[in-house]
């Protein structure tokens, strides 16, 4: 039967979820893993609501298992989980702990089994508490140390997992972690930030060169929040636009130009010699610009800044008389607009700039809604509409000629939402945070729908 208004997606798109491994796994004193930067901030600040802790979390580090069999209940294809550089090296450097390798060992080959395809992330912001003790990523030496972390995983898995990705959102752990304190270490040091971007696009070079060298095959990319930015309102100065761009420079080009490119863009040059600069070395843009064999994208939102005089954001060194704020009447739990249409446009335009853009993977996107367990049941229709809008987005982007090659939706199950702790809700599975009970959302049984078929029913 015709179904006018169904999209079918590529043959061999790959339909997934993404996780991380503080915001899900506990077990933060089990088999050796030591401490990282984000127990910190959790015990020893007032700084994530409600004194939350990733101590327990939902506890994936003991029931991975079960949580392998909810995935192939979905009719998950892929799973995009990171690995906890604490488990596998408790303080950064130094020889395995064999205990924590074997915990992603004992997962990958359980997820192979039902198969469901890894997607591996080595950084998702948990630091060992040891390597920022040592000054953490505004020094050379932690982006070392993190492609000698990156070896050591690379080693134990790569003859069985295809798609690596080297950091997810290096703008939240250089400009969120070091120049605004909601997120770890939680500094406000707009210098230590701009010393943070260069180490982390530094790391991601030299980890993605180290793990070829041992072994060219498996799939090597990295996960970028881009978020397209626009000036709003009155703006007789050119505040706002002037305000847009330079937070588009450190909000995205500061990561996409010397990746795929092997330059720092010159307004974010400008704006970032007044806190000492990028610590660019001889040689350096060259191993920061290994070739990528695809690209991650987690979008969730278009911003938008406005004229403010007087008015600047601290994440983004530079910015003056503009602050970034959240127009329209729709926004999901986080305040964050629903703006489906900015992640068409987006793949469109970096399509557009980027001649030989790899081919992406959306490997977030998702929204915080609480909706409550009623009679065994989690009505979650904002979800549903969001999700579908979403990837109405990403099909049509695949017409405009985007090469997409698959989709993660962020989160499996709710879970620790960093700064606002166990508050806001992504999870397409639910999560009883006093039993650790998991409930599939209605939008769990629509994703399956949307696997099974490879594409949207009509609206
Ligand atoms: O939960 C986070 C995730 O860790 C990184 N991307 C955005 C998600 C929702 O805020």
């Amino acid at each position: 039967m015709p179904d006018p208004g169904a999209l079918r997606f590529p043959d061999g798109f790959l339909w997934g979820v993404a996780t991380s491994a503080y915001q899900i796994e506990g077990g933060v004193r089990q088999d050796g893993r030591g401490p990282s930067i984000w127990d910190t901030q959790c015990h020893h600040t007032n700084l994530v609501r409600d004194g939350h802790t990733g101590d327990v979390a939902v506890d994936h580090y003991n029931r991975w298992a079960d949580d392998v069999e909810l995935m192939a209940a979905l009719g998950l294809q892929a799973y995009r989980f990171s690995v906890a550089w604490p488990r596998v090296q408790p303080t950064g450097s130094g020889p395995a702990n064999q205990p924590g390798l074997d915990f992603y060992s004992r997962l990958v080959d359980r997820l192979l089994e039902k198969g469901i395809t890894p997607a591996l992330t080595l950084y998702h912001w948990d630091l060992p508490q040891a390597l920022e003790d040592r000054g953490g990523w505004p020094e050379r030496d932690t982006a070392e140390h993190f492609a000698e972390y990156a070896q050591i995983v690379f080693g134990a898995l790569h003859d069985r997992v295809r798609i690596w990705a080297t950091h997810n959102e290096p703008w939240c752990s250089s400009l969120l972690g070091y120049a605004e304190p909601s997120h770890a270490p939680g500094h406000t040091d707009a210098v230590e930030a701009t010393r943070a971007i260069h180490h982390i696009n530094l790391s991601h070079g030299l980890a993605v060169r180290a793990m070829r060298a041992i072994d060219p095959r498996p799939q090597q990319g990295v996960v970028i929040n881009l978020m397209p930015i626009h000036s709003v309102g009155p703006d007789p100065d050119g505040a706002a636009a002037d305000g847009a761009r330079r937070y588009d420079a450190l909000r995205n080009r500061v990561w996409t130009e010397p990746m795929l490119r092997g330059r720092y863009p010159e307004d974010a040059l400008a704006d970032l010699a007044a806190y000492g600069g990028l610590p660019v070395e001889e040689g350096d843009l060259e191993i920061v610009a290994q070739p990528l064999d695809w690209l991650g994208i987690n979008y969730y939102t278009d911003d938008h800044v406005r004229a403010e005089p007087g008015g600047s954001w601290l994440a983004t060194p530079g910015m003056r008389d503009a602050v970034p704020f959240a127009p329209g009447d729709e926004h999901t739990d986080m305040g964050w607009p629903i703006t489906p249409d900015g992640l068409r446009a987006l793949l469109v335009e970096l399509k557009d700039t980027y001649a030989d853009l790899p081919p992406v993977y959306i490997t977030e996107n998702g929204c915080a809604y609480d909706d409550p367990v009623i009679d065994g049941a989690v009505h979650d229709e904002r979800r549903i509409a969001y999700l579908d809008a979403h990837l109405r987005a990403v099909h049509a982007a695949i017409e405009e000629g985007v090469d997409v090659r698959g989709y993660m939706q962020w989160s499996l199950m709710d879970n620790f939402e960093w700064s606002h702790g166990y508050h806001k809700r992504f999870g397409i599975v639910h999560v009883d945070y006093d039993t650790l009970e998991r409930t599939p959302k209605d939008s769990a049984a629509w994703y399956r729908e949307v696997i099974a078929r490879n594409g949207l029913a009509a609206r």
